[in-house]
């Protein structure tokens, strides 16, 4: 059949018809392609607001001229770099004519790649020194100083790996141009070159794989252990909720069913231990206590993110999640280090989980223990009267110690 076809040339015309979709179907792509490259750049664009992490605030909306600017500088630098090509080939062309000898290729393409590795080495040392210059402050935390150690580590072992392939990569490739007066040397295999380029790069990945587990086994310890200081973090759009626990060191129960309007974290009272649950609108931090997050999410995954700390964990519906650290450095001691007399550290929501995201976030504040009981002492419940009255809760003033008389206690839910 397909042999009959072919004879009557109906395979050829549709052969032909392909190619004629084919090529309408790239054009199609690359305008897409176009649309998607420029519509990622007005989102980048998108200047964050609200406030950044040396704690200056910005109000500023999408960045309209700089995204143009951009997007008519590459396309212009495109044009140049084709009519400065096509001028070449027409000049190289016409000294062929006139029976001179022509450009030769192979000396401008080794020159073009000893250029290339010129520029690109120093744009390699002005990222890093320009931009590493904008990387976070020291690490606040215990886990922090292991985890910026080990990404040191695994940049100074690439970096060198780096340097040494681009310098041997685009440095023979001058060297060792296209040239009429030698002649390549073929040299196809050679076990023991193989088998150092193998072994050393699993070594040395070996190490930096075994380092970053136990590492990482060292910062996901969440075993609860006395001592530890819990505080509830509930993400929903767009806002965190701080839960501290009361005089007795408890938090109590949560239940997503129990979401009212009024007990905005589904607070279940029925555990005696929710009652002196504390409100807090900062995140007040003792110095050098083990902190443990309990971290929820009440509407889409959020995300726990304090940089500083070296902190990020996911907070997902329905999915609690912990995590452990020791804060190190105060508020008042990273001022001073910093410069900065205004520095705070942030908690951000680190998902992007709708419209507000971007200014989810809030003050996290490190003090001493004194200035911490003294803080905690001034926060109010979130068991409040009008929630009293909407639970039918009976008189569930505590006593001063914290625990509630359970006879005085009536809870009709
Ligand atoms: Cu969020």
């Amino acid at each position: 059949m397909g042999f009959k076809k072919l004879i009557n040339g109906e395979a050829l015309l549709n052969t032909f018809k392909n190619i004629q979709l084919v090529k309408n179907s790239k054009k199609t792509l690359s305008l897409f392609a176009l649309l998607v490259l420029f519509g990622n750049n007005l989102l980048m664009a998108q200047s964050t607001g609200g406030t950044a992490l040396d704690g200056s605030t910005t109000d500023k909306g999408v960045d309209w001229s700089s995204v143009s600017y951009y997007l008519t500088l590459f396309l212009v630098v495109c044009l140049c770099v084709a009519i400065f090509g096509k001028i070449l080939k027409i000049y190289d062309l016409t000294l062929k004519m006139q029976g001179k000898k022509g450009f030769n290729w192979n000396n401008i393409m080794g020159i073009c790649c000893l250029i290339f590795l010129i520029f690109g080495m120093y744009g390699a040392y002005w990222s890093l020194t320009v931009q590493g210059s904008m990387k976070l402050p020291e690490a606040a935390s215990v886990h922090g100083v292991a985890i910026d150690d080990m990404f040191d580590l695994t940049t100074v072992l690439t970096l060198i790996v780096f340097v040494i392939t681009q310098i041997l990569l685009f440095g023979f490739l001058f060297l060792y141009r296209g040239s009429d007066k030698r002649k390549a040397y073929f040299y196809p295999h050679n076990n023991t070159i193989e088998k150092a380029w193998t072994v050393i790069p699993a070594i040395v990945l070996t190490i930096l794989v075994v380092f970053g587990f136990f590492t990482w086994q060292k910062v996901m310890d969440t075993t609860p252990q006395k001592g530890d200081l819990n505080i509830d973090v509930t993400g929903h759009q767009f806002q965190w909720e701080l839960r501290y626990p009361g005089p007795d060191g408890k938090l109590g129960a949560v239940n997503y069913t129990l979401y009212t309007q009024l007990n905005i974290l589904g607070i279940d009272y029925k555990d005696r231990n929710s009652f002196d649950d504390l409100k807090a609108d900062t995140m007040v931090l003792p110095v050098n206590r083990v902190i443990r997050l309990n971290i929820h999410a009440q509407d889409v995954i959020h995300s726990v993110y304090m940089p500083h700390f070296r902190v990020q964990l996911n907070a997902v519906p329905g999915l609690p999640t912990f995590f452990k650290f020791i804060p190190t450095i105060t508020t008042a001691e990273m001022r001073v280090r910093t410069d900065n007399p205004k520095f705070e550290y942030l908690l951000y929501c680190n998902k992007i989980c709708g419209t507000a995201h971007y200014n989810m976030q809030r003050v996290v504040r490190v003090v001493t223990e004194a200035e911490y009981q003294d803080w905690i002492a001034r926060q109010k419940p979130y068991l409040t009267d009008q929630l009293k009255k909407a639970l039918k809760l009976a008189d569930t003033k505590s006593t001063t110690s914290g625990q509630l008389s359970s006879n005085r206690l009536a809870l009709n839910n």
